[in-house]
Protein backbone atom coordinates (compact mmCIF):
# COMPACT_ATOMS: atom_id res chain seq x y z
CA UNK A 1 0.00 0.00 0.00
CA UNK A 2 0.79 3.70 -0.41
CA UNK A 3 1.83 5.23 3.03
CA UNK A 4 2.66 9.12 2.73
CA UNK A 5 1.21 9.97 5.63
CA UNK A 6 1.98 8.94 9.17
CA UNK A 7 0.58 10.04 12.63
CA UNK A 8 2.33 8.87 15.95
CA UNK A 9 0.56 9.84 18.99
CA UNK A 10 1.89 9.90 22.66
CA UNK A 11 -1.89 9.13 24.28
CA UNK A 12 -2.38 11.41 27.09
CA UNK A 13 -3.79 9.67 30.41
CA UNK A 14 -7.27 8.62 30.84
CA UNK A 15 -9.82 11.13 32.94
CA UNK A 16 -9.75 8.99 35.52
CA UNK A 17 -5.80 8.42 36.50
CA UNK A 18 -4.39 11.47 38.45
CA UNK A 19 -1.14 13.47 37.14
CA UNK A 20 2.03 13.40 38.65
CA UNK A 21 3.84 16.05 39.49
CA UNK A 22 6.00 16.38 36.16
CA UNK A 23 3.08 15.51 33.93
CA UNK A 24 3.45 17.28 30.23
CA UNK A 25 7.09 18.28 31.47
CA UNK A 26 9.00 16.49 29.09
CA UNK A 27 9.35 15.57 25.49
CA UNK A 28 7.42 12.60 24.68
CA UNK A 29 10.81 10.50 23.33
CA UNK A 30 9.50 7.38 22.34
CA UNK A 31 7.04 8.50 19.59
CA UNK A 32 10.32 11.76 18.49
CA UNK A 33 12.48 8.64 17.86
CA UNK A 34 10.22 6.65 16.06
CA UNK A 35 9.16 9.50 13.78
CA UNK A 36 13.15 10.46 13.40
CA UNK A 37 13.80 6.64 12.16
CA UNK A 38 11.01 6.92 10.11
CA UNK A 39 11.78 10.21 8.29
CA UNK A 40 15.28 8.76 7.61
CA UNK A 41 14.50 5.65 6.84
CA UNK A 42 11.52 6.60 4.00
CA UNK A 43 12.41 10.22 3.57
CA UNK A 44 9.17 10.44 1.31
CA UNK A 45 6.79 10.13 4.25
CA UNK A 46 5.36 12.46 6.09
CA UNK A 47 5.17 12.23 9.67
CA UNK A 48 3.48 13.83 12.59
CA UNK A 49 4.24 13.26 15.62
CA UNK A 50 2.60 14.54 18.86
CA UNK A 51 1.98 14.78 22.61
CA UNK A 52 -1.52 13.45 23.91
CA UNK A 53 -0.74 14.50 27.47
CA UNK A 54 -0.33 18.11 26.18
CA UNK A 55 -2.45 18.46 22.92
CA UNK A 56 -6.00 18.12 23.60
CA UNK A 57 -7.76 15.03 22.45
CA UNK A 58 -10.72 17.10 20.40
CA UNK A 59 -7.21 18.68 18.48
CA UNK A 60 -5.66 15.38 17.67
CA UNK A 61 -9.25 13.41 16.60
CA UNK A 62 -9.38 16.98 14.00
CA UNK A 63 -5.58 16.26 13.28
CA UNK A 64 -6.68 12.48 12.39
CA UNK A 65 -9.54 14.01 10.11
CA UNK A 66 -7.36 16.55 8.07
CA UNK A 67 -4.21 14.93 7.79
CA UNK A 68 -5.84 12.00 6.33
CA UNK A 69 -3.19 9.68 7.36
CA UNK A 70 -2.60 6.15 6.25
CA UNK A 71 -1.04 4.74 9.07
CA UNK A 72 -1.71 5.65 12.64
CA UNK A 73 0.56 4.45 15.57
CA UNK A 74 -0.20 5.31 19.42
CA UNK A 75 1.99 4.44 22.24
CA UNK A 76 0.16 3.07 24.98
CA UNK A 77 0.49 2.58 28.37
CA UNK A 78 -1.99 1.46 31.07
CA UNK A 79 -2.54 4.68 32.12
CA UNK A 80 -3.88 5.76 28.59
CA UNK A 81 -5.82 2.43 27.63
CA UNK A 82 -9.45 4.00 27.05
CA UNK A 83 -7.65 6.64 25.54
CA UNK A 84 -5.78 5.18 23.20
CA UNK A 85 -9.18 2.79 22.14
CA UNK A 86 -10.64 6.08 21.27
CA UNK A 87 -8.33 7.34 19.04
CA UNK A 88 -7.79 3.81 17.27
CA UNK A 89 -11.79 3.78 16.12
CA UNK A 90 -11.54 7.70 15.22
CA UNK A 91 -8.27 6.85 13.03
CA UNK A 92 -10.24 3.27 11.45
CA UNK A 93 -13.07 5.29 10.37
CA UNK A 94 -10.32 8.27 8.56
CA UNK A 95 -9.54 5.06 6.82
CA UNK A 96 -6.29 4.64 8.68
CA UNK A 97 -3.89 1.24 9.46
CA UNK A 98 -3.68 1.22 13.49
CA UNK A 99 -0.75 -0.16 15.94
CA UNK A 100 -0.39 0.09 19.30
CA UNK A 101 3.62 0.11 21.18
CA UNK A 102 4.56 0.74 24.24
CA UNK A 103 4.48 -0.92 28.09
CA UNK A 104 0.61 -1.84 28.00
CA UNK A 105 0.07 -2.78 24.49
CA UNK A 106 3.94 -4.94 24.52
CA UNK A 107 2.39 -7.26 27.41
CA UNK A 108 -1.26 -7.24 26.66
CA UNK A 109 -1.23 -7.26 23.02
CA UNK A 110 -2.75 -10.95 22.56
CA UNK A 111 -5.77 -9.87 24.65
CA UNK A 112 -6.01 -6.63 22.72
CA UNK A 113 -5.99 -8.03 19.15
CA UNK A 114 -8.51 -10.89 20.35
CA UNK A 115 -11.17 -8.15 21.57
CA UNK A 116 -10.51 -4.95 19.54
CA UNK A 117 -11.12 -4.66 15.78
CA UNK A 118 -10.23 -1.16 15.94
CA UNK A 119 -6.33 -2.20 16.37
CA UNK A 120 -4.69 -3.88 13.17
CA UNK A 121 -1.11 -4.45 15.03
CA UNK A 122 0.85 -4.89 17.89
CA UNK A 123 4.74 -4.03 18.08
CA UNK A 124 6.09 -5.59 21.47
CA UNK A 125 9.76 -4.40 20.96
CA UNK A 126 11.25 -2.80 24.07
CA UNK A 127 13.18 -0.71 21.58
CA UNK A 128 10.97 0.13 18.89
CA UNK A 129 12.82 1.71 15.93
CA UNK A 130 13.59 -1.18 13.75
CA UNK A 131 10.57 -3.12 14.16
CA UNK A 132 8.73 0.15 13.28
CA UNK A 133 10.43 0.77 10.34
CA UNK A 134 10.67 -2.80 9.02
CA UNK A 135 6.45 -2.71 9.90
CA UNK A 136 6.09 0.64 7.12
CA UNK A 137 8.56 -1.41 4.95
CA UNK A 138 6.42 -4.25 4.99
CA UNK A 139 3.07 -2.29 4.52
CA UNK A 140 5.02 -1.00 1.30
CA UNK A 141 5.36 -3.92 -0.24
CA UNK A 142 8.90 -4.14 0.63
CA UNK A 143 9.14 -7.46 2.67
CA UNK A 144 7.21 -10.49 4.47
CA UNK A 145 5.31 -9.46 7.59
CA UNK A 146 6.62 -12.38 9.53
CA UNK A 147 10.29 -10.95 8.99
CA UNK A 148 8.90 -7.68 10.93
CA UNK A 149 10.95 -8.26 14.40
CA UNK A 150 8.22 -8.04 17.84
CA UNK A 151 5.13 -7.97 15.33
CA UNK A 152 1.96 -9.19 16.53
CA UNK A 153 -0.80 -9.74 14.14
CA UNK A 154 -4.07 -11.64 12.88
CA UNK A 155 -3.58 -14.69 10.58
CA UNK A 156 -6.38 -17.25 9.53
CA UNK A 157 -4.81 -19.34 11.92
CA UNK A 158 -5.14 -17.08 14.79
CA UNK A 159 -2.80 -15.01 16.39
CA UNK A 160 0.92 -14.96 15.21
CA UNK A 161 4.11 -13.18 17.01
CA UNK A 162 7.53 -12.67 15.57
CA UNK A 163 9.63 -13.55 18.07
CA UNK A 164 12.87 -12.14 16.27
CA UNK A 165 15.38 -10.14 17.64
CA UNK A 166 14.43 -6.32 17.93
CA UNK A 167 18.10 -5.27 17.62
CA UNK A 168 20.44 -6.48 14.62
CA UNK A 169 23.48 -7.38 17.28
CA UNK A 170 25.35 -8.54 13.85
CA UNK A 171 28.63 -6.05 13.21
CA UNK A 172 28.05 -4.86 9.87
CA UNK A 173 30.84 -2.76 8.66
CA UNK A 174 29.82 0.96 7.82
CA UNK A 175 27.72 1.21 10.94
CA UNK A 176 28.38 1.86 14.81
CA UNK A 177 29.60 -1.27 16.43
CA UNK A 178 27.34 0.10 19.41
CA UNK A 179 24.00 -1.21 17.80
CA UNK A 180 22.01 1.40 20.24
CA UNK A 181 24.22 3.95 17.98
CA UNK A 182 22.83 2.93 14.96
CA UNK A 183 19.15 4.87 16.10
CA UNK A 184 19.43 8.26 15.21
CA UNK A 185 19.49 11.27 17.36
CA UNK A 186 15.70 12.06 18.04
CA UNK A 187 14.76 15.11 16.08
CA UNK A 188 13.03 16.95 18.39
CA UNK A 189 11.70 19.61 15.89
CA UNK A 190 9.01 16.53 14.65
CA UNK A 191 6.47 17.41 18.55
CA UNK A 192 4.96 20.76 16.78
CA UNK A 193 5.78 23.98 19.04
CA UNK A 194 2.68 23.82 20.92
CA UNK A 195 3.77 21.17 22.59
CA UNK A 196 7.13 22.84 23.31
CA UNK A 197 5.73 25.71 24.72
CA UNK A 198 3.64 23.43 27.25
CA UNK A 199 6.76 21.45 28.68
CA UNK A 200 8.23 25.29 28.79
CA UNK A 201 5.37 26.86 30.60
CA UNK A 202 5.42 23.96 32.96
CA UNK A 203 9.47 23.99 34.08
CA UNK A 204 10.34 24.97 37.51
CA UNK A 205 13.17 27.30 35.80
CA UNK A 206 9.82 29.17 34.25
CA UNK A 207 8.26 29.44 37.58
C1 LIG B 1 10.44 9.68 31.04
C2 LIG B 1 9.15 9.08 31.59
C3 LIG B 1 8.07 9.94 31.77
C4 LIG B 1 8.10 11.42 31.33
C5 LIG B 1 7.88 11.51 29.82
C6 LIG B 1 6.87 10.51 29.33
C7 LIG B 1 6.70 10.46 27.86
N1 LIG B 1 5.56 10.88 27.44
O1 LIG B 1 7.56 10.01 27.13
C8 LIG B 1 6.95 12.01 32.19
C9 LIG B 1 7.50 12.48 33.51
C10 LIG B 1 6.15 13.14 31.53
C11 LIG B 1 6.10 10.76 32.43
C12 LIG B 1 4.75 10.80 32.68
C13 LIG B 1 3.98 9.67 32.92
N2 LIG B 1 4.43 8.43 33.15
CO1 LIG B 1 6.27 7.90 32.77
N3 LIG B 1 7.98 7.19 32.45
C14 LIG B 1 9.07 7.70 31.94
C15 LIG B 1 10.19 6.63 31.86
C16 LIG B 1 11.15 6.87 33.05
C17 LIG B 1 10.99 6.59 30.56
C18 LIG B 1 10.14 6.62 29.27
C19 LIG B 1 11.02 6.92 28.09
O2 LIG B 1 11.20 8.05 27.70
N4 LIG B 1 11.65 5.88 27.50
C20 LIG B 1 12.56 6.07 26.34
C21 LIG B 1 11.74 6.02 25.03
C22 LIG B 1 12.67 6.21 23.82
O3 LIG B 1 11.21 4.72 24.97
P1 LIG B 1 9.66 4.37 25.10
O4 LIG B 1 8.83 5.54 25.47
O5 LIG B 1 9.52 3.14 25.92
O6 LIG B 1 9.28 3.98 23.57
C23 LIG B 1 9.91 2.89 22.89
C24 LIG B 1 9.12 1.56 22.95
O7 LIG B 1 8.23 1.49 24.06
C25 LIG B 1 8.41 1.50 21.62
N5 LIG B 1 7.14 2.20 21.46
C26 LIG B 1 6.57 3.11 22.27
N6 LIG B 1 5.44 3.59 21.72
C27 LIG B 1 5.29 2.99 20.52
C28 LIG B 1 4.30 3.13 19.53
C29 LIG B 1 4.41 2.37 18.37
C30 LIG B 1 3.37 2.54 17.31
C31 LIG B 1 5.50 1.47 18.19
C32 LIG B 1 5.61 0.68 16.94
C33 LIG B 1 6.49 1.34 19.18
C34 LIG B 1 6.37 2.09 20.34
O8 LIG B 1 9.36 2.12 20.75
C35 LIG B 1 9.89 3.28 21.43
C36 LIG B 1 11.25 3.61 20.89
O9 LIG B 1 12.18 2.58 21.19
C37 LIG B 1 9.36 5.30 32.03
C38 LIG B 1 10.07 4.16 32.75
C39 LIG B 1 11.05 3.47 31.82
N7 LIG B 1 12.25 3.35 32.27
O10 LIG B 1 10.69 3.10 30.69
C40 LIG B 1 8.12 5.78 32.83
C41 LIG B 1 6.77 5.10 32.59
C42 LIG B 1 6.57 4.90 31.11
N8 LIG B 1 5.79 6.09 33.06
C43 LIG B 1 4.75 5.56 33.61
C44 LIG B 1 3.60 6.29 34.04
C45 LIG B 1 2.57 5.54 34.84
C46 LIG B 1 3.46 7.65 33.73
C47 LIG B 1 2.22 8.55 33.97
C48 LIG B 1 0.88 7.88 33.67
C49 LIG B 1 2.27 9.05 35.42
C50 LIG B 1 1.08 9.91 35.82
N9 LIG B 1 0.17 9.33 36.59
O11 LIG B 1 1.00 11.06 35.45
C51 LIG B 1 2.49 9.73 33.01
C52 LIG B 1 1.92 9.44 31.61
C53 LIG B 1 2.36 10.43 30.59
C54 LIG B 1 2.06 10.06 29.18
N10 LIG B 1 0.99 9.39 28.84
O12 LIG B 1 2.83 10.45 28.34
C55 LIG B 1 4.88 4.05 33.73
C56 LIG B 1 3.95 3.33 32.76
C57 LIG B 1 3.33 2.11 33.38
C58 LIG B 1 2.63 1.28 32.31
N11 LIG B 1 3.30 0.27 31.83
O13 LIG B 1 1.54 1.53 31.95
C59 LIG B 1 6.42 3.83 33.47
C60 LIG B 1 6.76 2.51 32.76
C61 LIG B 1 7.12 3.91 34.84
C62 LIG B 1 6.71 2.78 35.76
N12 LIG B 1 7.45 1.69 35.81
O14 LIG B 1 5.72 2.90 36.45
N13 LIG B 1 6.85 9.64 32.31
Amino acid sequence: MNITRVILINVGKDSDVSSIANDGSFPALGVVSLATVLKQAHPNIEVIAVDGQVTHRADIEAMINSFRPQLVGLSVLGSSYKTSLHFAAVAKSAGAVTIFGNDHAAVLGRQILQRRKDVDYICTADIGEFSFSAFVNFLKGGQPIESVPRLLYRTREGIAHNDLPEVDMIRRPGLPANVLDRIPVPDRRLLPDHNWNAYLSSSPLQN
